[in-house]
């Protein structure tokens, strides 16, 4: 039986007191779009049947290099994080998977942890391997390449950590592994730039290889950092390859944040999709880098554009198009639930708002050349507020009207703060 988090009757009275205004406001889109066209039930429809997945480690207070501020109450075990997440989706209803990143999710009994999410109402998505950093006790360092290391010692313990990830996975009913490594260089000539990417797609097919036949490989490439001059897998070039060079399980992941300022991410996810290799995705927003801000806050816009190319691709299928959709995002100075809550919905209104593009429109003026009306199909689909959708589709699945709110009025992290131990300090001021 299922344990939520929250109480059913208090999110109940928070929707009671919000239920007329958000019928006038459903009632009053749902005219505007008929006159367009399109049906508000069937995008209701539509946003009810999307989902992203939540990372474990968005749930604690994340940090810089500098510092990291913590808030009472915050979890620091994978058992409480998966609480958290359980709020998170108890009161958005878009966010029924966890992705678990690992060493640091570990525990003793990966069974266990898959019922305790069940009963919180949560499954698990992608398992993010982690060979970018040097866990306690760990026999060989990380510090010069992981899958690509030179040492063929480090680049078996790289392979073994990932298989182990995959047997974790099978445990927690997860069904694809994703790979990110910071494996590259800080100066010219410190490594041969084909040979270290031999080394990568030799210990990859190995990880390949002991995927089972239903999982997928997600490949998660990054321009730079914490290698500031060469990374391995830098780029959606180096990812579509690799991708293509170990078989058809594998697959490329992008992260919002990953690629060179400016660049055309939406032409990216066309791409990767023309080739049967989009896999998955890390939502997040980015004003400079890798920033890990939360998704929409920065360019609203681009994630718009990111969803019309994935409504694209969902129309068009190829290769059964079926992309893990997460959230990768460092929240450090907001409640990370409420972080979650208001990116989880700033995604699904993205989606929401490509579904409602007039494709056939779009489709006619691109044929006529005419830029104008092209430009403004998209236009206008983007300006529609689309909250009204969202928040019946919630509402009619158990969540909150208005989640950030309804969570303030729960009491949840200050009632967390008198029972959770409080977090160390962590990262260090340097
Ligand atoms: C690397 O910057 C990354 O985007 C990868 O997805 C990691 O798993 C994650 O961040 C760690 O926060
Ligand atoms: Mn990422
Ligand atoms: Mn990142």
């Amino acid at each position: 039986a299922k344990e939520l988090p929250l109480s059913a009757d208090q999110i109940e009275s928070h929707n009671a007191a919000r239920l007329d205004a958000l019928h006038d406001d459903y009632d009053s889109l749902g005219r505007a779009l008929a006159r367009r066209g399109v049906d508000i039930d069937a995008v209701k429809a539509r946003v009810a049947g999307f989902s992203v997945a939540i990372p474990s480690w968005g749930a604690g207070r994340g940090g810089t290099r500098f510092a990291k501020f913590p808030i009472p109450g915050e979890p620091t075990t994978i058992h409480e994080k998966l609480a958290d997440c359980a709020v998170v989706h108890q009161l958005s209803t878009v966010t029924p998977r966890v992705s678990p990143h690992f060493p640091w999710d570990c525990v003793s009994d990966y069974a266990a942890l898959r019922e305790e999410a069940a009963t919180l109402g949560l499954g698990f998505d992608a398992i993010n391997s982690n060979t970018f950093q040097d866990q306690p006790g760990q026999q060989l360092s990380y510090r010069d390449g992981s899958l690509s290391a030179g040492d063929a010692g480090v680049r078996a313990q790289a392979v073994d950590h990932n298989i182990d990830c995959i047997e974790i996975g099978r445990q927690l009913g997860s069904t694809a592994l994703t790979i990110w490594v910071g494996d590259g260089t800080n100066f010219p000539g410190q490594q041969d730039f084909s040979r270290s990417l031999d080394r990568y797609l030799e210990a990859a097919a190995q990880v390949y290889a002991a995927l089972p036949d239903d999982w997928r490989m997600l490949l998660e490439h990054k321009m730079y950092e914490p290698a500031f001059y060469s990374t391995v897998i830098a780029d959606w070039g180096s990812s579509i390859l690799a991708a293509q060079e170990l078989g058809p399980k594998a697959k490329c992941l992008v992260d919002l944040g990953h690629h060179a300022p400016n660049v055309n991410i939406e032409q990216i996810v066309a791409r990767l999709h023309r080739f049967g290799k989009l896999g998955g995705f890390h939502f997040n927003d980015s004003k400079y880098g890798d920033d890990d801000l939360d998704s929409g806050s920065i360019n609203p816009h681009q994630l718009f554009l990111v969803f019309n190319e994935l409504i694209e691709a969902e129309l068009n299928p190829r290769d059964g198009f079926d992309p893990a959709y997460m959230i990768d995002q460092s929240h450090n100075v907001t409640d990370p639930i409420e972080s979650m809550i208001a990116s989880a919905e700033a995604i699904a209104g993205a989606y929401a708002k490509a579904s409602i593009v007039d494709r056939a429109a779009l489709a006619e003026a691109q044929d006529a050349n005419d830029t104008m009306l092209a430009f403004l199909t998209l236009r206008k689909a983007y300006r529609t507020d689309v909250s009204p959708i969202l928040a019946m589709a919630r509402m009619e699945a158990g969540g909150a009207i208005d989640p950030i709110p309804a969570y303030r009025a729960s009491g949840w992290r200050a009632r967390k703060a008198q029972e959770r131990d409080a977090v160390g300090l962590g990262a260090g001021i340097v």
